[in-house]
């Protein structure tokens, strides 16, 4: 091995480092330095680098100036402008999107960077068993989304995945290990979301081990920046790609491609075609979904556990929630609008959340484990690019069509319910077709459990042009399409 003797030593790095460090009070980070092995030292300095110290320098003062004045008002918040479900010329819609789809403008993007805390799944959320019967995965289900999507509309339909680099490489091997699902591995992008460091509530950096620092990934608002420096921007220009149909991993319902939306997102005249959105409305004041909103003339998401109580149990005169329209995180996004945003690099707006963070104690090196949230993790959310865009269309979908996630261990938005709203939601199109499905007389409900791949049908239209479908599914029975 050659010595670089470009490179300059590892101790005026250190100096330099010392010396940026201290400008922003964050000099502590170094604190174990004598005690490190040249790798460990290696490794500290790298993550030191790679610290956004202005960036986080001016939050911390932002929220040093909040701190005791009584929270920031919201403003005049008034109900989004929606588009309903009765939206005119649907059909003329749908046909500009399913040509944007065969001429190869569209690109599939899910959001996969999340830690699955509240589910408690060891691993990548996207590897959790789904489906009512085969038990495939959420990636196995958008993929055989995206893969039907291309025989139906004859388009190229790439797919990119934002991972975090806390999972980035298990997802690529489980990819690997189904063969990238049929789809094809040159069609597959997977590229990890940027990361940002936990603070103490005075605003010090926390280490996660004498040479590292504590960081989390830095929302799915991070999708912006990791978009551009991946080169998924650039990689979508040159295969002509122009729109993304944004998703989360959460959701087997989604429709990963939907015509209907694309076109309304590309001609609508509320779109300024930047970035369009799906919602359905509440089931209640307290469901923890962000809302469509306006306030200045701009259309927002109002997330959840930013919306006052009395906001979001307030009632129009036919008693319907006021601020009822709830994202459900679909997105169709413009490549041109991504591109324009992550290159006036001012980001999206970050939002803090008070975790408990296991940090080193400086002064014993030993880790603590907190018993109360010690630390502010910070986020950026892909829904404040909404009031960036000119006009931002917002447009109604229902809820048993395609929203089921699967958020929680059990109870609301776990497996069990998405598992059911899956199972009824084929059930409903085998009726739409003739099938006779077994339905309790006093809820309704179906009571066999059906299991419909994409690869059989999309939608309801197409599950009709179908000649296998029995023609009876009795109460008990097991049915996979
Ligand atoms: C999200 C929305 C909520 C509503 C709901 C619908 C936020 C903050 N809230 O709530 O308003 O639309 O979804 O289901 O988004 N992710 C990353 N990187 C990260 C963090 C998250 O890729 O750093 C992904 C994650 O893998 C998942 C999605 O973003 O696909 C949503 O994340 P979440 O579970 O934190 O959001 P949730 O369910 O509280």
């Amino acid at each position: 091995m050659t010595a670089d003797f470009s490179r300059p030593s590892l101790e005026s790095r250190y100096r330099e480092a010392v010396d940026r460090l201290e400008v922003f009070g964050q000099s502590h980070i170094l604190t174990f330095w004598d005690g490190l092995t040249e790798g460990q030292r290696e490794n500290l300095l790298a993550q030191c680098r790679e610290l956004p110290l202005e960036l986080l320098q001016r939050e911390i003062t932002s929220w040093r100036i909040g701190q005791g004045s009584p929270r920031k008002s919201l403003g005049e918040i008034e109900p989004a402008h929606v588009v309903g479900r009765d939206v005119q010329d649907r059909a003329h819609y749908r046909a500009i999107g399913e040509r944007m789809i065969r001429d190869g403008r569209v690109a599939c993007f899910t959001v996969a960077g999340g830690q699955s805390t509240r589910l408690g799944w060891n691993g990548p959320k996207g590897t959790f068993p789904t489906t009512p019967l085969l038990g495939k995965s959420l990636f196995e289900v958008f993929a055989e989304s995206i893969r039907a999507a291309r025989l139906r509309w004859r388009g190229a339909i790439p797919w990119y995945v934002m991972t975090s680099p806390l999972n980035h490489a298990a997802t690529e091997v489980y990819f690997r290990e189904h063969d990238w699902f049929q789809l094809g591995r040159e069609t597959v992008w997977f590229f990890p979301q940027g990361t940002l460091p936990s603070l103490s509530h005075d605003g010090k950096i926390l280490l996660a081990a004498p040479d590292a620092i504590a960081l989390n990934p830095d929302g799915h608002g991070g999708a912006v920046r990791a978009l551009a420096t991946s080169g998924s921007l650039a990689q979508m220009k040159r295969e002509g790609v122009d729109t993304i149909s944004y998703f989360q991993v959460d959701n087997p319902l989604v429709h990963a491609v939907d015509p209907l939306f694309l076109g309304l997102h590309m001609e609508h005249p509320e779109s300024s075609a930047e970035i369009s959105s799906k919602f359905v409305p509440k089931r209640s004041a307290s469901e923890k979904v962000g809302v469509f909103c306006r306030r200045n003339q701009r259309t927002l998401v109002l997330e959840y556990s930013d919306l006052p109580a009395d906001l979001a149990a307030a009632t129009r005169s036919d008693g319907e929630l006021l601020h009822g329209a709830g994202s459900i995180a679909i997105h169709a996004l413009s490549r041109a609008f991504v591109e324009q945003l992550a290159m006036e690099g001012r980001g999206l707006p970050l939002h803090r959340a008070l975790k408990k963070v296991p940090c080193l104690d400086l002064v014993s090196g030993l880790l603590v484990e907190p018993a109360q949230p010690n630390a502010v993790k910070m986020e950026a959310f892909i829904f404040d690019a909404v009031p960036i865009a000119g006009r931002s269309l917002v447009y109604e979908t229902r809820r048993e069509e395609e929203f089921a996630p699967i958020k929680n261990a059990d109870g609301e938005d776990s497996a069990a319910t998405s598992r059911t709203a899956q199972s009824e939601r084929a059930a409903r199109w085998l009726e739409s077709c003739g099938v006779s499905v077994a339905r309790s007389s006093a809820t309704g409900a179906c009571m066999a459990t059906i299991e419909l791949s994409p690869l059989t049908a999309l939608d309801e239209t197409e599950l009709a042009l179908r000649t296998d479908l029995p023609r009876v599914i009795a109460a008990d029975a097991e049915i996979v399409l």
